[in-house]
């Protein structure tokens, strides 16, 4: 039978981010995906393009929990954006109640649109109450400045040092993404795990982010080890998975791009 993997995050209206992009990742790497939703996110056109954020109520985030872990034995779980302590506690309830292989927790921290206040808290009770159910935590470098406490993140010496402090706080391990925002030619990613830090990269592509990347990524490591492969491997290939992705990009009326998940396999058919 086909391997599952499971996702509670936001949806993201354009599709670009949030779990449209990881019910489609999972679905391009053979994994049957079931997903909950915290929150819904829609850019504003009208408004610099803006998230208007709306949570889902804490009561309904629980019953789809207790629907999409009732009809299957999930045992691989991503976290992406939860957006409020009242979710925050909904869902470290939800994923304390059972024992899980992995949780790989993309600490989304803050949705433009969104009181500064709001977000501190919503930091805080983050670090308290979800860090410490995670194997595998995924921060941006502004992430990763966050949670390690470490002001600035400028080198590849920086983002290892900080994925260091990270891991200090519980999860076996850290992806400290340092994407396009370190100077240099790659974009780089560090895993961490607790021994030694591997580095990953691969050429820039542009300048810019691009919409879904760490979304993206993260829900390829998931997928990968619900299949049973292990968490070095997992990232590694995440990296060639997203990459492609970026390569192959989708433009639209925002100022910014959108990773396409197919992108891996079509680059594997043209190189075949
Ligand atoms: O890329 C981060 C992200 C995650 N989840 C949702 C989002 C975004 C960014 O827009 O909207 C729901």
């Amino acid at each position: 039978m086909v391997d599952l993997a499971y996702v509670i995050a936001g949806s993201e209206a354009t599709g670009g981010a949030g779990l449209q992009a990881d019910l489609k990742t999972f679905q391009e790497l053979g994994v049957y995906g079931v997903g909950t939703i915290t929150c819904i996110v829609s850019f504003d056109p009208k408004n610099g393009w803006g998230h208007r954020f709306v949570p889902v109520e804490p009561s309904v985030i629980a019953d789809q929990f207790e629907a999409a872990t009732g009809v299957y034995d999930l045992d691989v779980v991503k976290i992406g954006m939860l957006g409020t302590p009242a979710t925050i506690d909904v869902v470290a309830e939800s994923l304390g109640s059972r024992s899980w292989r992995h949780v790989v927790l993309d600490p989304v921290l803050i949705c433009k649109g969104q009181e500064p206040g709001a977000a501190l808290d919503t930091d805080t009770a983050l670090r308290r109450k979800v860090l410490p159910l995670a194997t595998v935590v995924t921060p941006n470098r502004f992430e990763a400045q966050i949670l390690s406490g470490m002001e600035q993140i400028e080198s590849e010496a920086d983002l290892i040092e900080a994925a260091r402090r990270i891991h200090a706080l519980g999860p076996a391990y850290v992806v400290a993404k340092g994407g396009v925002d370190l100077p240099g030619d790659d974009a780089i990613d560090v895993l961490y795990d607790g021994q030694s830090a591997t580095v990953f990269r691969a050429p820039k592509i542009g300048q810019e982010r691009v919409s879904g990347a760490g979304c993206t990524l993260a829900a390829a490591i998931t997928a990968e080890l619900a299949k049973g492969v292990d968490v070095a491997d997992a990232v590694g290939f995440a990296k060639e998975f997203v990459t492609a992705g970026i390569a192959a990009r989708v433009g639209g009326h925002a100022p910014f791009d959108a990773v396409w998940q197919g992108g891996y396999v079509e680059q594997l058919s043209l190189d075949a």
